[in-house]
């Protein structure tokens, strides 16, 4: 009698031993604006990031790897979610508070013996939850000496570079802090390359005798594309990119938009630094307002300017997770832990004539994902499935040995990381950006984008515009065929699968803007 009740118990409990013994960590390293284009395992046309390609020579390269909507707050919510963000309430960066009662994946991960700690920028307005361990940036941070709130909801100024920092407070809670007893997931949320790309002391001349090539579609006029027309992140003009503050050609006397915000970033150096940060710019700037530029000639200048900058912060953050890598490794974890390095979406590097994201082409819709993966997964080198930021939440349960939530929206990727190709694998994903009126006048759109390379968008509400690319022909989406002749099959097709889309996200809201 006695056996047989204890048997069945055993035998339940099985499964749940087996996916203890292979509960992976989980390091999470995500950077603000972070492009492919500035990743040389993506494309190495611009820098050099020897650290992240590491990560991709070791492990994975997701090649088609998109966000849901572009938008820092908005793209952490459905990384913590596993959710579209009409379901996880946070669609928008402005006046957006995360709803930090809901389900997480973090919590999951806790619930299920896991422990959690996040580190950097979170700008997620609540409190973190479902965290053992936090330690945030105010909103979009500082660069230099950076604040952090506490666990107590103090506010603590640290001193140093912020990538460092954070490496530094990562590294430290990973080999003092944490029950080394249990599995964990540090989620590892770095500033850079966020504007207005201050960099460290020691990268202050970097790049600056490179001239970085300019993009063939740096002087793009928007025909056709009524939204793309109304935007604001022009790198030409001084009113979207600024030239204190964004360029940092300060002279005494200059007042700019943002150039009071740009002497108040820069001023929380100690004033030796500060020194060192005006030797540098100082004769830039003098020698820039020498010239007089204008034109085409301002444009390009404050093109370099920017890839410079960019590329400088970049070099901090390379550094910094090679050093994660390297902890990792000397610490004996990196067979038992998954690392994943992704940004919370694109960017445009003068793509249109652009900087900034929230559009659905194709430089802000993707994001970098590379992946080293633990002992016993088995993919290596590239994955052409198309994956999705909600796609992160139910692939670390499942590493985690822990159920998926019915209600997640995203796929897990294990099967992926296990060198499977699933056949009924997503062809297209959907995506839906709202945050409007805001900075850089970006229009409300929704769309999808298909594994085949075609794209619909529909621009909504306080404009009316659709948008059909071929990107096989048009990869710069500079042709706008929606109406053109021989293209109404097509539409028909996207529209159908849009809907789908919308259904299966339950998005009902966007279901309403379909037939204006
Ligand atoms: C700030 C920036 C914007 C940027 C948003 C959102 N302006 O408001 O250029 O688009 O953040 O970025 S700034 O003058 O404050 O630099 S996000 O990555 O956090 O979504
Ligand atoms: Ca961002």
């Amino acid at each position: 009698m006695e056996k047989k009740i204890i048997l069945p118990s055993i035998l339940t409990l099985l499964p749940a031993v087996a996916a203890a013994q292979a509960r992976y960590n989980i390091v999470y390293i995500m950077t603000d604006d972070h492009t492919a284009q500035m990743m040389s395992c993506y494309d190495n046309r611009f820098v050099e990031t020897p650290n992240l390609d590491r990560i991709a020579a070791d492990g994975v390269r997701f090649v088609n790897s998109y966000v849901a909507n572009s938008l820092s707050g908005p793209s952490r919510a459905c990384m913590l979610t596993g959710k579209h963000s009409h379901k996880n309430g946070f669609t928008h960066n402005e006046n957006g508070i995360f709803d930090g009662t809901q389900q997480t994946m973090p919590k999951l991960l806790q619930q299920a013996g896991y422990q959690t700690a996040i580190i950097g920028k979170w700008h997620l307005e609540s409190l973190p939850t479902g965290f053992d361990y936090w330690n945030v940036l105010p909103g979009q941070g500082d660069y230099y000496n950076p604040d952090f709130i506490t666990m107590q909801n103090d506010t603590v100024r640290e001193h140093g570079y912020i990538t460092n920092v954070i490496t530094d407070k990562a590294i430290n809670w990973m080999e003092h802090s944490r029950d080394k007893s249990k599995p964990f997931a540090l989620f590892i949320h770095h500033k850079p390359c966020h504007r207005c790309w201050l960099p460290e002391m020691k990268y202050l001349t970097a790049y600056e005798d490179k001239t970085f090539p300019v993009p063939e579609t740096f002087y793009d006029q928007h025909e056709g594309r009524l939204a793309a027309q109304q935007q604001e992140m022009q790198i030409a003009d001084n009113r979207h990119m600024d030239i204190v503050y964004d360029t940092k050609m300060y002279r005494p006397g200059i007042r700019t938009r943002l150039s009071d915000l740009y002497l108040k970033m820069i001023g929380r150096l100690d004033s030796a630094d500060l020194q060192r940060y005006n030797d540098v710019y100082e004769p830039m700037a003098r020698d820039f307002y020498r010239r007089n530029l204008t034109g085409k000639q301002l444009a390009e200048f404050k093109y370099q300017r920017y890839m410079r900058d960019y590329a400088k912060v970049l070099k901090s953050l390379d550094d910094n997770v090679g050093r994660t890598l390297d902890y990792l490794k000397q610490a004996g974890l990196l067979d038992n832990t998954l690392v994943v390095y992704t940004s919370d979406q694109g960017f445009y590097m003068g793509e249109h004539g652009w900087f900034d994201k929230r559009f659905m082409y194709e430089e802000s819709l993707s994001t970098p994902l590379v992946m080293r993966l633990p002992k016993g997964l088995k993919a290596r080198g590239d994955i052409q499935e198309m994956v999705q930021n909600i796609d992160y939440a139910p692939t670390f349960l499942q590493i985690a040995g822990v159920a998926v939530p019915a209600d997640m929206q995203g796929t897990s990727l294990l099967p992926l990381l296990q060198g499977k190709h699933p056949k009924n694998w997503r062809k297209s994903v959907y995506y839906h950006y709202y945050e409007y009126p805001a900075e850089h006048s970006v229009k409300r759109h929704y769309g999808v984008r298909t594994s085949d390379g075609w794209k619909l968008i529909h621009f909504y509400r306080d404009i009316n515009a659709w948008e059909l690319y071929n990107l096989n022909d048009d990869p710069n989406e500079l042709h706008n065929l929606y109406r053109q002749p021989g293209t109404e099959q097509k539409t028909a097709e996207l529209k159908k699968e849009l809907i789908r889309l919308q259904q299966q996200y339950d998005d009902q809201a966007a279901l309403k803007f379909n037939e204006m």
